[in-house]
């Protein structure tokens, strides 16, 4: 495989998969057992915070304990030993790709372990449960406190790096995820606007699986170390 300069990554669920955190999609996802109006959106917790926030406490307890897998370890590497510039972008709110070690990384979906006051925007790192009690240090109003998660109708964060990115890579990967999801779902389109080769990694064909010029359908954890490996 030809050196890369510029190479985008975007992972989804399926990457943390292995790790022990449900999907969203599959047979028994979450999506299976919640529905998205009454958990993940604002007018949801407008409607109902102590719903939303009791979600996203037992979605923060779940991934209290969880470790990286070998797909998240085979990523960090790739970031820390290729030769041009490696940018992840994870829809995922879980710290794996951090805890394995990948420090270029953009969570454009948000992160569980913060909280995000909706009254004054503050954020912090969080690992508790959030209750409409609590009071934001910043603005000292109580109500607001959620998790810094970005839900349906809302913007995905550093979309403008993104967009930088997307247009400048020569080789995107997406890795983990359904493809049903915008705007990371139409990332592949920009990336191949921009002439970059692009790769889905996956158990079974996303989506978009038609827009890419190359897929390996597989297990995460066996694929990507493998076509990490090639990489290299
Ligand atoms: C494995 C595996 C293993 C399993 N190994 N693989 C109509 C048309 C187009 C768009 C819209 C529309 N109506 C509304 C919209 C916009 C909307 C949207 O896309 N809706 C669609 C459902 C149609 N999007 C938004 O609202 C977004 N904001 C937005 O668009 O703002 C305006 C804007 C415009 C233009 C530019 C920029 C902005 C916000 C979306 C927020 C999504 N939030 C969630 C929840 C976050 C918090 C939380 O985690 O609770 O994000 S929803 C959920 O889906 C979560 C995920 O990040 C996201 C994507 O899911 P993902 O990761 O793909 O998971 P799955 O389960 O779907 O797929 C897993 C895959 O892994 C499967 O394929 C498996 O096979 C595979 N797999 N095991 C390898 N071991």
């Amino acid at each position: 495989m030809p050196v890369h300069e510029r190479i985008v990554i975007l992972t989804g669920a399926g990457l943390s998969a292995e790790s022990g955190l449900s999907t969203f999609r599959d047979k028994d996802g979450i999506w299976s057992r919640h529905r998205i109006e009454d958990v993940a959106t604002p007018e949801a917790f407008s409607r109902d915070p102590e719903r939303v926030l009791e979600f996203y406490n037992t979605r923060r307890k779940s991934a209290a304990g969880v470790k990286p897998n070998a797909a998240h370890v085979a990523l960090a590497k790739l970031e820390q030993e290729h030769p041009g510039e490696v940018l992840t972008v994870t829809q995922n709110i879980d710290p794996l790709h951090e805890m394995a070690g990948a420090r270029n990384l953009i969570h454009m979906h948000g992160e569980i372990l913060k909280k995000l006051c909706a009254y004054c925007g503050a954020k912090e790192p969080w690992e508790d449960d959030l209750s409409t009690e609590l009071v934001c240090r910043t603005c000292n109003k109580a109500g607001g406190m959620r998790p810094d998660v970005v839900w349906f109708g809302e913007m995905p964060y550093q979309m403008e790096e993104i967009a930088l990115a997307l247009g400048a890579c020569d080789l995107f990967i997406s890795i983990g995820t359904s493809g049903t999801v915008y705007p990371a779902a139409g990332f592949v389109m920009e990336a191949r606007n921009a002439g970059a080769h692009t790769v889905e990694l996956n158990l079974e064909p996303s989506e978009g699986a038609t827009l890419f010029a190359k897929a390996i359908h597989g297990k995460a954890t066996e694929i990507v170390p493998a076509f990490v490996d090639e990489l290299l």
